[in-house]
């Protein structure tokens, strides 16, 4: 059975971790609890039984102006982050629903902000309702693989481990129970931001949204109940590709802004598999934060910002001509599978900037 296969080497893995001796009563995932597991990976593979009505599924998407917004200057302090693992029914797109694992029921999770020197205590609970085993690596947490060793958690269970934000940056987090990658394409991602100790440059809003695949039963455009396909994650072969977990969201909630407005775009690639080249059509990007590094200086003017299956960065320009501006990935045929969004400028036009016909 191939979902065994992997889920064997990786429990014999964390027991021989144990053995030899990182293992501390707060950190070592139990004997128990790895059987557990892998009887909660077997058992998520089988079919859904119970089925939310068509109609009535709930929008797993998150908007992309649902984010905290820059914290106060101030000393590092304790900071505590509640995160619910629940698996829901949602839409996947119009005529579809997927079976998503979800942070806090949406994807991509909530983005989580805090400051360089914090200490980030985290609760984290599986919903009573869920199915599988769930837990937390936050890529900001130095050590046990980013708290995943400390938050394994059975439904209807709840871990709390608290870590140090030693470095500012944008990360990514995501459920670390294996198969990592089925829980990562079912939507258990986010980011989160460590602000340096003086905070960003001020700007006037803010964005958060993220880009990752989902592998399907049916093939792409099926209509009714989708099931997670764990073969075709092996396989590389996603049947979407999504901007906040489901196909529309983010022209069903454009970005929105101004003429002149000074605009940042956190942007995370949850993968599991495939790079990302986010583009807007139109656009140039000032400021591109590669990788989220806040270490170096950003590199000023490109059309586009790679990002890595499991990284995150940031952009920040001002729009200068008012419409719609598509949000694409660059590696275009993303786009024939699902992905797309949507930035809304609105505002006076200066035809010096750009106008139909010869010049004036
Ligand atoms: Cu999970």
């Amino acid at each position: 059975m191939p979902l065994f296969g992997l889920a064997w080497p990786l429990g014999q893995a964390m027991l021989k971790g144990m053995k030899e001796g990182w293992r501390t009563p707060a950190s070592a995932w139990s004997v128990a609890g790895i059987l557990l597991l892998l009887v909660g990976l077997l058992a998520g593979n089988r079919p859904v039984a119970c089925r939310a009505a068509e109609g009535g599924v709930p929008d797993i998407s998150r908007e992309p102006s649902d984010l905290p917004g820059p914290l106060p200057r101030r000393a590092p302090k304790l900071v505590k982050i509640e995160l619910l693992a629940r698996e829901l029914e949602g839409r996947l797109t119009d005529g579809a629903t997927f079976r998503y694992w979800t942070f806090n029921g949406k994807v991509p999770g909530p983005f989580l902000r805090v400051r360089v020197g914090d200490t980030v205590e985290v609760r984290f609970r599986n919903d009573p309702s869920s199915r599988m085993v769930h837990s937390v690596d936050l890529h900001a947490a130095w050590g046990y693989s980013g708290g995943a060793m400390l938050s394994q958690t059975l439904p209807g269970g709840e871990r709390v481990f608290t870590f140090r934000a030693l470095n500012a940056g944008l990360y990514l987090y995501h459920c670390g129970t294996p198969v990592i990658a089925q829980h990562i394409a079912n939507g258990m991602y986010g980011l989160i931001l460590v602000e340096p100790a003086g905070g960003l440059p001020k700007v006037d809003k803010e964005f958060y949204f993220m880009e990752g695949e989902i592998y399907t039963s049916g093939p792409f455009g099926a209509a009714g109940p989708q099931e997670p396909d764990l073969a075709k994650i092996l396989e590389r072969k996603p049947n979407y590709y999504v901007f906040n977990g489901s196909v529309g969201s983010l022209i069903r909630h454009p970005l929105q802004a101004r003429v002149g407005q000074a605009v940042r775009i956190f942007f995370g690639n949850a993968g599991p598999n495939d790079s990302s080249n986010l583009h807007a059509l139109g656009a140039i990007f000032e400021r591109i934060y590669e990788d989220g590094s806040l270490a170096t200086p950003p590199m000023e003017n490109s059309c586009s910002i790679f990002v890595p299956a499991g990284g995150a960065g940031f952009i920040e320009f001002v729009p200068r001509v008012p419409g719609s501006y598509p949000l694409v990935d660059h590696f275009f045929v993303k786009q024939e599978r699902g992905l797309g969004g949507s930035l809304v400028v609105e505002g006076p036009l200066d035809p010096s900037i750009i106008h139909e016909g010869k010049a004036r």
